[in-house]
């Protein structure tokens, strides 16, 4: 009998897996992962058999560029506690997300697996990027514990973290928009980002939970297809229509961050041929009624 751990377990995608009743969702209070000792006692106690590592320092292009060092600080201690635990106490499946911010910064598109360490990641979130990389690195080097790595391209969705100093672009964007009526759009808009339903990632993580996995280490990008890319403009033109702002304005003393980061969803798709991705704008526009509700 499996027992689940979910660290994480009350931000986004945790909030997402709560319909997995079963699993275990510990509070940080619970289990601090900065806190090796906190930790071991915690594996030690529960003794999980797998663990979806969802616990980190994360946050929109605006707070990588202001934390690099406390990003990269951060999330190598907790991702150094959870791997040492895994070994220590035999869990027999880890997985862990990473994301496709992490990718070189000058590469060839779409991003596939074999190309996370081919280059330096974009200066804007360096520090979260190579201590995402470590632990992709960490869990290879695992001796008794088969490993996943899910590279996310941006999620979004209900539960997500509002705050206009760290969130990520949609839920600053629906903020400002449902709280302001004229609002101010940061940078160009001309970026192109794939957007991920929480979801539908959701999904994609319990169908790993429940892999009979060959391979003692493995990673997928979980993207929607790469034709649904969009440019941040159009996700403001959605925004805009669905909440009825008057005037945008465009700061573009701000940075556009990566101008994109296209990745292909094609090794996900052939290993796991019923992964399905929602309709962008419609799930864009449940995100918004949710945050207004
Ligand atoms: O989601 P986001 O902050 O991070 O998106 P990244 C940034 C893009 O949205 C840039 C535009 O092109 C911004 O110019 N944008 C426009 C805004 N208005 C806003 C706004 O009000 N707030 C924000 N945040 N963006 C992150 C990485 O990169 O991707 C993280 O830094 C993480 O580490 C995440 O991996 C998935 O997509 O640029």
């Amino acid at each position: 009998m499996s027992r689940v751990l979910v660290t994480g377990g009350s931000g986004l995608v945790g909030h997402s897996l709560h319909k997995y009743s079963d699993w275990l969702f510990p509070s940080s209070k619970e289990l601090d992962l900065l806190d090796h000792v906190s930790t071991m006692r915690y594996f030690d106690n529960i003794r999980p058999t797998i663990v979806v590592h969802l616990a980190a320092r994360v946050g929109g292009l605006y707070r990588n560029l202001n934390e690099n060092m406390e990003m990269f600080h951060d999330n190598m201690k907790m991702n150094l506690n959870i791997v040492q635990a895994c070994e220590q106490y035999k869990v027999t499946k880890l997985i862990v997300v990473l994301s496709t911010c992490i990718f070189p910064d000058k590469c060839e598109y779409p991003l596939d697996e074999s190309m996370i360490h081919m280059g330096p990641p974009h200066h804007s979130n360096e520090g979260y990027a190579y201590a995402k990389r470590m632990l992709e690195v960490q869990t290879k080097l695992l001796k008794n514990t088969k490993t996943i790595c899910l590279i996310p391209t941006n999620l979004f969705g209900p539960h997500d973290n509002f705050d206009l100093t760290t969130a990520h672009v949609i839920p600053a964007l629906i903020n400002k928009a449902v709280n302001n009526k004229t609002f101010n759009v940061l940078g160009s808009g001309r970026a192109l980002r794939q957007f991920l339903y929480v979801e539908d990632f959701a999904n994609i993580i319990h169908t790993c939970v429940n892999w009979e996995q060959v391979n003692e280490h493995e990673l997928f990008i979980c993207a929607p297809n790469e034709e649904d890319e969009v440019y941040i403009e159009y996700v403001v033109d959605i925004i805009k229509n669905h909440v009825g702002i008057d005037e945008i304005t465009y700061d573009m003393t701000c940075s556009d961050g990566q101008y994109k980061k296209t990745a292909s969803n094609k090794k996900l798709l052939e290993t796991f041929p019923n992964i399905k991705f929602s309709n962008f704008e419609e799930k864009l526009k449940d995100t918004i009624n949710w945050y207004i509700k």
